[in-house]
């Protein structure tokens, strides 16, 4: 058992500790296979079978049933708790299965779609959702639910194994207690995929390895956690976070219809790129090239014509690398040639994301191909660099009255990130936005420290808790006309859905409070009651 083995002890006997909901959608995979006559198969009841009966993932506590949606009905389903993890709290979780479920080598936008859709009817009723799904297309998944997926404010945690779960030697408890716990504790708002002990950014992983336990890398972007002992570090600087006043959304539908990859290799004829750029109805196409993006140009540039004659038809051309490592750009003259006959350049886009972001933007009614090539140049969900920003450290500024009191008394008692947040917490109070702008323009050019064994990333403030798990967010909206001061912490990425120990959301907590402009700018940002909040409802 690895890192996650849930943590008993210390449970004392009457000590209860907080529940957080995950929703699994099981869509099929090795992890719920068993041998057939015709080889391995995916198997219903994957919940009863292999995780009631396994003590990491079933605290044999009383049987609870959830509310949630299935096409667009209102259903119960039953539950199971873990026992407590490390960060003191149980995991309730309960699982739609896809039916039939699949070998993931069988997925499509079809499936994709299913996803989506389950995890936007559930998506107020659940903190988090982990996604079961077989490793042989999960890149390409992780991509699409990406880009399908704006707005987002859940963790979506797409997840397998390589082995059964029913296998002796597997990777399978792990990677799902693992990506359970994640969804269940942190508020990473990302498409994310979780394997061997890794948290990454979906639509930059592909798979590397067929056998290994280690099947995924993520070779353009560091990963966004990692286990590490008993715990989970954190990247919260890479983490993304909606920067909008949006609510969550979901694109139904991706067009993989009409979109075709092409490997170019040392030998391609022209006339064999050009067949497939002649196929009826084609309107995109990735072409995997040569290290920085270079192809054979062909007899009198046989191949750039015809790839030229494609662009004047209305098909989006881009250019991505067989590497798995680095960017194309139209630095050599074959490169810069695909360039000139309108090629795009992916810059560091796997072809999973490349394919998946092409196939979503070619979904979008009204938009030209001019519109979808300029787009495809153009980071949407972190899938690829944009621009490398400049990182340097910079002191945190607490120089006047109060705060500056407090918040030096906190960095001597406890750290500097427990400082921070009191001084933001007090500007919060306070309505002092300059305060909470200084304060948190701060927090994202600084950071990096250690303290206690814990490391303070940058982009921390916006995660942190008070003793009584108000984050942020919590304390704006408790604090009277606080508006601008609660917009300030929406546009940099703070969460609506996290909350406190009491089991109370920001949206609660300013509905009791009257705080009538908050509320409303807490549903702007997507916002919803806590299910349990719904009954009890503040008057
Ligand atoms: N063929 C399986 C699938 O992708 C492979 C796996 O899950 N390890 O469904």
């Amino acid at each position: 058992m690895g890192a996650f083995a849930a943590v008993v002890n210390g449970n004392a006997e009457g000590t209860t500790y907080p529940e957080s909901r995950v929703l699994i959608i099981i869509t099929g995979g090795t992890i719920c296979m068993q041998p057939s006559a015709g080889g391995l198969v995916p198997v219903n009841g994957f919940i009863d079978n292999a995780m009631a009966t396994r003590p990491s993932f079933n605290d044999t506590s009383e049987k609870v049933k959830l509310s949630a949606m299935r096409d667009g009905e209102k259903i119960t389903i039953d539950s199971l708790r873990t026992p407590p993890s490390s960060y003191s709290k149980h995991i309730r979780y309960g699982a739609l299965e896809f039916s039939p479920l699949l070998d993931s080598s069988s997925i499509s936008s079809k499936g994709w779609t299913q996803i989506a859709t389950a995890i936007k009817e559930n998506y107020h009723l659940f903190d988090g959702f982990v996604v079961l799904h077989g490793t042989d297309s999960l890149a390409y998944s992780a991509s699409a639910l990406s880009f399908m997926m704006q707005d987002l404010g859940k963790p979506v945690i797409l997840t397998g194994s390589q082995a059964s779960i029913f296998a002796l030697q597997s990777d399978a408890v792990d990677n799902l207690l693992g990506s359970l716990i994640i969804a269940g504790t942190f508020v990473i708002p990302e498409v994310c995929l979780f394997f061997h002990h890794t948290l990454y950014r979906g639509n930059r992983t592909t798979k590397v390895s067929a056998s290994s336990f280690e099947a995924f890398a993520s070779p353009n972007c560091d990963a966004l956690a990692k286990v590490t002992g008993l715990g989970l570090d954190v990247n919260w600087s890479l983490a993304r976070r909606p920067t909008k006043i949006a609510q969550f959304r979901v694109t139904e539908y991706l067009d993989t219809a009409h979109v075709a990859c092409v490997r170019i290799f040392p030998g391609i004829t022209p006339e064999m790129v050009d067949s497939v750029l002649r196929v009826p109805h084609l309107r995109g196409l990735i072409l995997e090239t040569f290290g920085m993006g270079n192809a054979p140009s062909g007899v009198d540039g046989s191949l750039t014509k015809a790839i030229r004659s494609a662009v004047e038809r209305g098909i989006v051309v881009v250019n991505v690398s067989q590497c798995a490592n680095g960017f194309v750009s139209p630095l050599y003259a074959p490169g810069f040639a695909l360039g000139q006959a309108g090629v795009v350049f992916g810059h560091d886009l796997t072809s999973e994301a490349a394919l998946t972001k092409l196939s979503y933007l070619l979904a979008i009614p009204d938009l030209s191909a001019a519109d979808v090539g300029e787009r495809m140049a153009r980071d949407l969900r972190g899938e690829m660099t944009e621009l490398a920003t400049p990182s340097f450290t910079h002191p945190l500024a607490d120089d006047d009255g109060r705060s500056s009191a407090a918040a030096s008394l906190q960095n001597r008692l406890f750290g500097p990130a427990e400082a921070a947040f009191a001084a933001l917490g007090y500007a919060i109070q306070a309505g002092d936005l300059a305060a909470v702008v200084e304060i948190l323009d701060a927090d994202d050019v600084g950071g990096g420290t250690s303290s206690g064994g814990i490391h303070h990333s940058r982009h921390q403030l916006l995660q942190r808790a008070d003793y009584a798990g108000n984050t942020a967010v919590h304390l704006a909206a408790v604090c009277g006309a606080n508006e601008s001061v609660l917009k300030e912490l929406l546009v940099r990425g703070a969460g609506v859905h996290v909350r406190n120990r009491a089991n109370n959301t920001p949206l609660f907590l300013a509905e009791k409070m009257r705080n009538g402009g908050c509320v409303s700018l807490l549903k702007e940002a997507g916002a919803e009651l806590w299910v349990e909040e719904g009954t009890g409802r503040a008057s």
